[in-house]
């Protein structure tokens, strides 16, 4: 294996693709982030917002915001990626047609058929619309994900086959060889270890999500048909903790990729590495249960392999990740720039937000924590600050805006950054005095918090504004390599 050839220049069609993923992501992002400034002035009582259109938006915000990680997360996959596997573009187009289509009948099912069940969907409260919304909106929903679900499928699959027939088989992608044998070939890099990892786990988890679908539509018009709650309940949450997680993985690749650029020294692919990737790819499966703590009839098994997973699982990858980068960039000169610093914000914002979700994966702690602002508390950390942090990063690299950052980006950099990280301090101080979440209107003595959370919600959203305006107006400098 040779992989120190030079990289083929993009053929345009897929820079193109690569752009449009970017593009609907920068503003389906500052649209969404609105929507969660709607609901948390609706929390502070600075807006009259009626309860069922509270649900409605917390409904589309909730879906829109993980499918349109994954979408971005994907598009950073597929284009460090396609620097070492040969990848299919019409798959790339594939998939953003069906994202696309799904889409349009999600917000026609939330919007016009007035479901607000929660992107989590649970179980039987697609079918229990109490007078909101009636089969059609709920089943409009559920099949636009599952058109969504098939799109990343078709995507995961491409990236399968391309990897096994570079490399030989899934297992020499996560450098098994080189991680239990005692080959001396050089481990697969980086990226291709993450997107291994990225494809087996979403692959078990979109197929979860697409039978747990399946169950639900088939039910909402043939109520005889019974559907098992805690079965479905343990599909959504596999379904829905691996995908939101694997969107950080692929993500992550930027720092993979971009680091080396920037201080000209390799990324180490050694066996603590190859052993992170390994280790996480089982137990990102492994700890979903810990969303299902206060489900006393699950197997106690389950909830305590939950709590394990929950202190072992998150940690691997972020701590390779987060040693590694501070290694590279240690005495290297580093420039300091928008993608740079963005993507070392991130790394902050993910270590910062594992350790609220950590204490809450505890299951004493649950059992108080559960359903409180503690939970979005933790997700906005690590989601803000990490995740959407790390693809505005990139977002900053591929449009080559790397160099000294002017002062609008600085700008937008520390608003966006602080208002993140007080947003979701905001929610976890809620969470803190036990505030529940998915609460349309809250009391008096709990609207203090809402209203300064809502101001520092602004910010983010007017950072993120102008990152996605930056982007869009730099797309003409787009690098093809
Ligand atoms: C300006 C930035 C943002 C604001 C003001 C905001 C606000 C909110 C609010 C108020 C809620 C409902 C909390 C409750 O349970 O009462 C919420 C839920 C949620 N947010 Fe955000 N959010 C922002 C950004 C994000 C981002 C960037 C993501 C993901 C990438 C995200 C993902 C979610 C998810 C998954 C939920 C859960 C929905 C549910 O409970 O069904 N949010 N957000
Ligand atoms: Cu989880």
């Amino acid at each position: 294996m040779n992989d120190s050839t030079a990289i083929a220049p993009m053929p345009g069609s897929s820079k193109l693709a690569i752009l449009a993923y970017l593009g609907i992501s920068a503003l389906v992002y500052v649209l969404m982030m609105v929507l969660g400034l709607l609901m948390r002035m609706g929390q502070a009582n600075w807006l009259g917002l009626p309860a069922d259109l509270f649900y409605q938006i917390m409904t589309a915000h909730g879906a829109g915001m993980v499918g349109i990680s994954g979408l971005a997360g994907s598009a950073v996959m597929w284009y460090f990626l396609r620097r070492y596997v040969d990848l299919t573009v019409g798959i790339l187009w594939a998939n953003l047609a069906f994202f696309l289509s799904g889409v349009v009948l999600i917000l026609g099912g939330i919007f016009l058929g007035g479901y607000a069940g929660g992107w989590t969907f649970l179980f039987p409260l697609p079918s229990h619309g109490m007078g909101l919304w009636g089969p059609v909106g709920a089943a409009c929903f559920l099949g636009g994900l599952l058109l969504i679900g098939v799109g990343f499928l078709l995507l995961y699959l491409d990236v399968a086959r391309a990897i096994i027939s570079k490399y030989g088989s899934l297992a020499r992608g996560l450098g098994w060889p080189q991680l239990f044998g005692n080959s001396d070939e050089t481990p697969p890099p980086a990226a291709v270890v993450a997107a291994t990892m990225v494809l087996l786990v979403n692959i078990t988890g979109i197929v979860a999500g697409a039978v747990v679908l399946v169950l639900i539509l088939v039910n909402l018009f043939m109520p005889e048909f019974e559907v098992d709650a805690l079965l479905t309940k343990n599909l959504i949450y596999f379904f829905g903790h691996v995908f939101i997680n694997a969107t950080i993985y692929q993500a992550v690749i930027a720092v993979y990729e971009i680091l080396p650029e920037y201080t000209k020294r390799p990324w180490k692919v050694n066996k603590v590495f190859l052993g992170a990737w390994t280790a996480s790819t089982i137990m990102v499966m492994a700890v979903y249960p810990h969303h299902l703590l206060m489900d006393f009839v699950m197997p106690t098994w389950a909830l305590v392999l939950g709590q394990i997973m929950s202190y072992t699982g998150g940690f691997p990858i972020l701590v390779v990740t987060a040693f590694g980068a501070l290694t590279i960039v240690h005495r290297s000169g580093i420039q300091w720039d928008m993608p740079s610093g963005l993507l070392f914000l991130s790394m902050f914002g993910w270590a910062v937000g594992v350790v609220p979700a950590v204490i809450d994966g505890t299951i004493a702690v649950n059992n108080v924590m559960h359903n409180t602002m503690w939970v979005p508390g933790h997700f906005h950390m690590y989601l803000i600050v990490g995740l959407v942090a790390m693809l505005f990063g990139f977002k900053y690299y591929i449009t080559g805006q790397d160099g000294k950052p002017g002062m609008f980006d600085k700008l937008a950099f520390w608003i966006y950054s602080l208002g993140g990280v007080g947003l979701s301090v905001t929610f976890l101080i809620s969470g803190y005095f036990s505030v529940p979440r998915r609460w349309a209107q809250h009391m008096p003595e709990w609207v203090g918090l809402s209203q300064p959370a809502a101001l520092m919600g602004a910010a983010v959203a007017l950072g993120a504004a102008i990152f996605a305006i930056r982007f869009l107006t730099s797309l003409k400098h787009a690098r093809a390599v």
